[in-house]
């Protein structure tokens, strides 16, 4: 399995197993699936609310696999409720103690959006959220740090940050995030965070790589474009003797991204593992470079309310 490599040398696997809508009653033997197929990379989020099960199927799978913590890579994320100072390393407490866990591989801000703390569910007016004037993302970010230095996470990183949103933190004292997870798939190829990310010794995660098919309808629009029944995808897959998914998970590694998809399925979860066997050839990276219209599945705007605090998000003007 090819792995990225992080500033201080570190390696993390470069297809790890997605875990958000992974239902409850699921998730665990999806994990479990996974680990025994030779998976050792796993993302994870507080948010996805699957984490305490995860937590048993990872004990269960160190001793069934004999494997221990240290084989494995966690990534877990920071709800948008928790952003201010006093609620970060609580949170990741609580992550820990769901994954069974004393440390994470790596943890990231899900999004640079941030809710009231005493919110419950999802917000429904401006006065659910926090703008980020009264909790920068830099107080967000030197939590992150303190949780770095404490040794309760290996490595610190954001998600669904723009280049913008990056340079703030870049600017900031202290240590540079080491990992962005973003959407990343043929129809949006983030050419230029990619740069951006390489020049600064950022890594990349492409989340959603085969189009996230199983989102919830309120986050779908009419009419959207799918992945995995696009033509040139679907010629590339049968040149290579292998399937969709496959080619579009090869094509983010080949990029030199971490890709995470999801599955609980165990034939797709084996699937979608040995993508690492396909080997796309130079016609087929710029078939697929030909692809990208600039379209994401998830565009931010479930975070936009009434007032202009969360609109635009990925600063795309
Ligand atoms: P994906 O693009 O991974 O798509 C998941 C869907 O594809 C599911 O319906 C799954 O069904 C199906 N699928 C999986 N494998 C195959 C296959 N081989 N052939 C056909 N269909 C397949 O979507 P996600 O949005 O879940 O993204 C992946 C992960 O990225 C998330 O689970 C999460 O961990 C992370 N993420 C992070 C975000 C962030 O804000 N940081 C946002 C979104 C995602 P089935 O399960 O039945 O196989
Ligand atoms: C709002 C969606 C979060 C998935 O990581």
């Amino acid at each position: 399995m090819k792995k990225l490599t992080f500033r201080d040398g570190d390696k993390i696997p470069a297809i790890g197993l997605g875990t958000w809508k992974s239902d409850p009653g699921k998730v665990g033997d999806a994990v479990s699936a996974a680990l025994e197929t030779g998976y050792r990379h796993i993302d994870c989020a507080a948010i996805y609310g699957n984490e305490a099960e995860i937590g048993e199927a990872l004990q269960k799978s160190y001793s069934d696999l004999g494997i221990s913590r240290k084989d494995v890579w966690l990534t877990s994320k920071l709800w948008n409720r928790e952003h201010k100072r006093e609620d970060v390393i609580p949170a990741l407490k609580q992550t820990l103690s769901d994954l069974q866990t004393d440390y994470l591989d790596l943890y990231l801000i899900h999004w640079p959006v941030a809710f009231r703390p005493d919110l419950e569910g999802f917000p429904r007016s401006d006065d659910d959220y926090l703008p980020l004037s009264e909790v920068p993302l830099t107080e967000t970010w030197d939590a992150m740090l303190e949780a770095k230095k404490q040794g309760l996470i290996r490595h610190a990183g954001v998600s669904n940050f723009s280049i913008k949103k990056l340079k703030e933190l870049i600017r900031h004292l202290g240590e540079d995030p080491e990992m962005n997870q973003v959407e990343l798939h043929p129809y949006l190829q983030q050419k230029e965070l990619l740069k951006f990310c390489k020049e600064k010794g950022i890594l990349l995660t492409s989340y959603s790589p085969l189009g996230s098919g199983d989102r919830p309808e309120r986050l779908k629009k009419e009419g959207e474009p799918t992945l995995l029944d696009n033509e040139v995808i679907l010629s590339i897959a049968e040149k290579q003797e292998a399937t969709p998914a496959q080619v579009l998970i090869q094509w983010a590694v080949a990029r030199g991204t971490c890709v995470i998809p999801k599955s609980t399925n165990p034939g797709r979860i084996d699937e979608n593992f040995n993508s690492k066997e396909v080997d796309l050839d130079e016609e087929d990276m710029e078939q697929i470079e030909s692809l990208d219209i600039h379209f994401r599945y998830l565009d931010g705007t479930v975070f936009e309310t009434e007032s202009e605090m969360y609109r635009d998000i990925f600063d795309e003007g």
